[in-house]
């Protein structure tokens, strides 16, 4: 059979799709076939609704298959609701599946315009629904699948109504060591690479056994325990590609697109175990790969053997989620539990081994208070972790951060179902003194860090040139703020220059708005050298001395 796959990831970051990639394997591996139209506009030209009306018409699959997160939902159903007054009784059975629906599957099921929704990873569930529409049957219990009573959606809107749909409990996860190599070849993947500047991401596990509160995973897991009637540790939730398989396929990565100068392993949690991550990392060296990459781990997780073994195979960035610098908030609102000692002795002996440590933080938190922000400032300013990237906080439906955003009063419930804000500021709201600093925080990061460095190590000279720049901003209201929103990079580029001049060591927004760079990086990449090679390494500490010195010769 034939399905036609849409991803409507719209004004978002263009990209891959590891969920849809392993669908689409699973399918062609069966002998069906596979189409995706990939909706960004990044990638242009971006089909219009029509020209999708247009495909299906010639193309005539026998599924249409649309994924989405949250953010991408609205355009997802409205497509499909286009689709069907487009098309008429011709529509093929129109099926969603991915991270929003596996989360809000009712509400999604309860917009009427889609014949079944998935929930979970689906690659035994979608080969078996495809099989069975293959057959001409209109299945309704197919595992994994929420769909209508008898298996075909009623054609009356007050049918539908009646909410007559058979939710099905979820199977077992995927045997994952053994699904077939994901189908580079759906997406233009060569375009996509060469857009990433040769980043290329990869995946060796699946699973993480932690439970934040921001994140789909506690969800997912409930829902599977429940479904199965099993306990956590017989879930079989974390599984592991093994490494000689991960390795052929980096290799027909690698003779099939050209210019990847850096892997990205978006595995939730690249060291949890040990022994996968110590014979990935094996098996990446002797393998000869050479290309440098990047993994997720945890502070709690990163055995001194593992630190070792990824910079050793060409670990570069070694990814960790702080999220908030205060213990409260980290333990309280969002379950992460970690102490601030965790923080500093895993990043320091990331950094000893050769790794650019790297460090998401949240702004914006249910019941953060002032203070706390500022702890987030400290954790930073103190760990002198490799670069930062800061987020507003934002609620996904399902979650329980959801919940706490409206328990803590920051946002109504009906409100919160109109929330879209993922990066341009925060969705909730403090009251507008705390508003206003949390959009300077989350704007402006690497400048109170610079300022605040000081604090934890006497003498960074950074920490004067900022100071007056972060009294400057502290002191703007709401209008002056935003008067100088607009000019935030030019000024941090040029106070990075003449901080870069002088020598000190500091961080500057690169790459992208979000992103502060610890400068040692930047400088290294500037010219031209590898990080990796603890040779080309410029070591921070000459840095410090060298301006101490010169500010020193200057007094006298
Ligand atoms: C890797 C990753 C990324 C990568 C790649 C994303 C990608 N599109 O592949 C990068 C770094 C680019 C990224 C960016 C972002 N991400 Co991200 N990311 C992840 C991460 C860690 C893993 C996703 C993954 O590949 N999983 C493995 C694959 C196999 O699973 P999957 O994609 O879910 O697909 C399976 C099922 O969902 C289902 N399925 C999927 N599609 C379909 C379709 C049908 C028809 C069916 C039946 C089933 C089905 O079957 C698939 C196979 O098993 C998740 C956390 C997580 N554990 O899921 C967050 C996560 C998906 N990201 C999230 C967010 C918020 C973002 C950003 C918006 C962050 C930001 N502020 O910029 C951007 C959005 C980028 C974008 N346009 O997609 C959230 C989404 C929350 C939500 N409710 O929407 C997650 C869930 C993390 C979280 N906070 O909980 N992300």
């Amino acid at each position: 059979m034939r399905v036609l796959f849409v991803y409507p990831n719209l004004y978002t970051q263009m990209g891959f799709n590891h969920g849809l990639a392993s669908l689409s394997a699973v399918l062609k591996d069966a002998g069906h076939a596979t189409r995706l139209v990939n909706l960004n506009e990044k990638l242009p030209p971006v089909p219009t609704r029509e020209e999708v009306v247009e495909l299906v018409r010639e193309w005539a699959p026998g599924l249409v298959a649309f994924s989405c997160l949250t953010q991408q939902y609205g355009a997802a159903r409205e497509l499909a609701e286009f689709l069907r007054a487009a098309l008429g009784d011709a529509t093929p059975p129109l099926v969603v599946g991915g991270i929003h629906p596996t989360m809000v599957p009712d509400e999604v099921m309860a917009d009427g315009v889609w014949d079944h929704v998935g929930v979970g990873e689906c690659e035994d569930a979608l080969l078996a629904l495809v099989t069975r529409l293959a057959a001409g049957e209109a299945p309704d219990d197919v595992p994994n699948f929420l769909s209508w009573r008898g298996g075909t959606r009623p054609r009356e809107a007050a049918a539908r109504a009646a909410r007559e749909w058979v939710k099905n409990p979820v199977g077992a996860f995927p045997d994952y060591a053994n699904l077939p190599e994901p189908d580079y070849a759906l997406f233009d993947t060569q375009r996509i690479t060469d857009q990433k500047h040769g980043w290329f991401g990869l995946m060796s596990s699946r699973g993480c056994p932690y439970r934040c509160t921001y994140c789909l995973n506690h969800k997912i897991v409930d829902r599977y325990k429940e479904d199965l009637g099993k306990g956590v540790s017989s879930l079989g939730f974390f599984r592991f590609r093994p490494a000689d398989k991960l390795i052929a396929e980096i290799r027909r990565v690698l003779d099939t697109y050209t210019g990847i100068g850096t892997f990205i392993f978006d595995d939730d949690l690249f060291t949890q175990n040990v022994e996968h991550a110590l014979a990935i990392c094996a098996a990446y060296e002797a393998a000869g790969i050479g290309v440098p990459f990047v993994v997720n781990a945890h502070v709690k997780k990163l055995d001194p053997r593992v630190a070792e073994a990824l910079g050793r195979a060409g670990g570069r960035i070694l990814k960790l989620g702080i999220e908030s610098g205060s213990p409260r908030v980290r333990a309280r609102v969002l379950k992460r539990h970690m102490t601030d000692r965790d923080i500093d002795e895993t990043v320091a002996s990331a950094e000893a081994a050769g790794l650019h440590t790297s460090g998401f933080v949240m702004v914006g938190l249910p019941s953060e208070t002032p203070e706390e922000l500022w702890e987030t400032v400290d954790c930073l300013a103190r760990t002198r972790i490799g670069r930062f990237r800061t987020s507003f906080f934002f609620p996904f439906p399902g979650t329980e951060g959801w919940d706490l955003a409206i328990e803590h009063g920051h946002v109504g419930r009906e409100e919160i179902t109109s929330l879209t804000t993922f990066t341009d500021g925060s969705a909730l709201d403090f009251g507008p003194e705390q508003n206003l600093l949390v959009d300077k925080l989350g704007k402006a990061m690497p400048w109170f860090v610079n300022a605040r460095l000081a604090r934890f190590h006497p003498g960074a000279p950074a920490s004067a040139r900022y100071a007056t720049l972060v009294e400057r901003v502290l002191a703007m209201d709401a209008a002056a703020w935003e008067a100088f929103k607009p000019c935030l990079r030019e000024v941090d580029a040029a106070l990075s220059a003449d901080a870069t001049a002088n020598g000190e060591l500091h961080y500057a927004i690169r790459y992208n708005d979000f992103m502060g760079v610890r400068s040692d990086w930047f400088l290294a990449e500037e010219q031209g050298l590898e990080w990796t090679t603890a040779a080309a390494r410029p070591a921070r500490e000459d840095l410090e001395r060298a301006a101490l010195a010169a500010a020193a010769a200057e007094v006298s």
